[in-house]
């Protein structure tokens, strides 16, 4: 009985260690002071309805990077995550213009995909949704925020906020021996000035996916096992 406890006090633990434990963060950054040399590009913008959110852009067309230096990650292979926001700026067309939002790890694709803030046919449709982000849906489909930061557009506002935090965050594998971790955000829009399509990201962060227990609970189980047998054996 007393082994029993104590796997059961491990598990509970391990428990708490995996669901519960804060992940470990690699990197994180809100944009509310200066950007460091980690960005290709420093310039942040502040949204005109909400003077104390500033965040990274107003880019166009084109790629913007963030790279880590492996001094930063524990040795060896792991499993990291990527979290962060992206702010589509005034008037994306989505999958009329091909406007696409594409971020990926040492070159491999996270997300692929393209928003619109259009209300006009037939540049309402978007590939992205949460469950399909490579499908055909009308414009705005699951953004967090619409029209909230107050950027303008043919006289009115028109922007969208999509959140990629919590269980929406993006899984890779990294080991720091492959050399620097370079995070790319790019965006393939035609619209040419910021001021006709823009785009931002604000809230970036790499967290460590912390070891799966099943090892460890396998570990603890066996002499569970063990004494159950030995239990019903005694019953038997
Ligand atoms: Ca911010
Ligand atoms: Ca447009
Ligand atoms: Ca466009």
């Amino acid at each position: 009985m007393f082994r029993t406890r104590v796997c059961l006090g491990a598990l509970a633990t391990l428990a708490l260690i995996a669901g519960i434990a804060p992940a470990q963060v690699i990197y994180a950054n809100n944009f509310q002071s200066p950007v460091g040399p980690e960005w290709s590009a420093t310039t942040t913008v502040t949204a005109p309805l909400a003077p104390t959110r500033q965040f990274l852009g107003e880019f166009g067309n084109g790629t913007i990077s963030l790279t880590l230096s492996p001094s930063l990650f524990p040795a060896g292979p792991g499993v990291y995550s990527l979290g962060f926001d992206t702010m589509i700026l005034r008037s994306w067309d989505g999958i009329g213009t091909n406007d696409n939002f594409i971020v990926r790890a040492n070159g491999l694709d996270l997300l692929n995909t393209s928003f619109s803030n259009n209300s006009d046919p037939p540049f309402n449709r978007q590939r992205f949704s949460r469950a399909n982000p490579n499908g055909d849906f009308a414009g705005l489909t699951d953004a967090n925020e619409v029209n909230t930061l107050g950027f303008q557009f043919a006289g009115s506002t028109r922007d969208s906020v999509y959140y990629f935090q919590g269980g929406d965050r993006f899984q890779f594998n990294y080991d720091p021996i492959s050399g620097p971790l370079t995070l790319s955000f790019l965006s393939t829009q035609d619209g040419g000035p910021v001021f006709d399509e823009g785009w931002g990201i604000d809230n970036v962060s790499v967290s460590v996916v912390p070891e799966p227990t099943s090892l460890l609970l396998v570990t603890c189980a066996a002499p569970v096992v063990l004494w159950r047998r030995r239990r019903l054996a005694r019953v038997g």
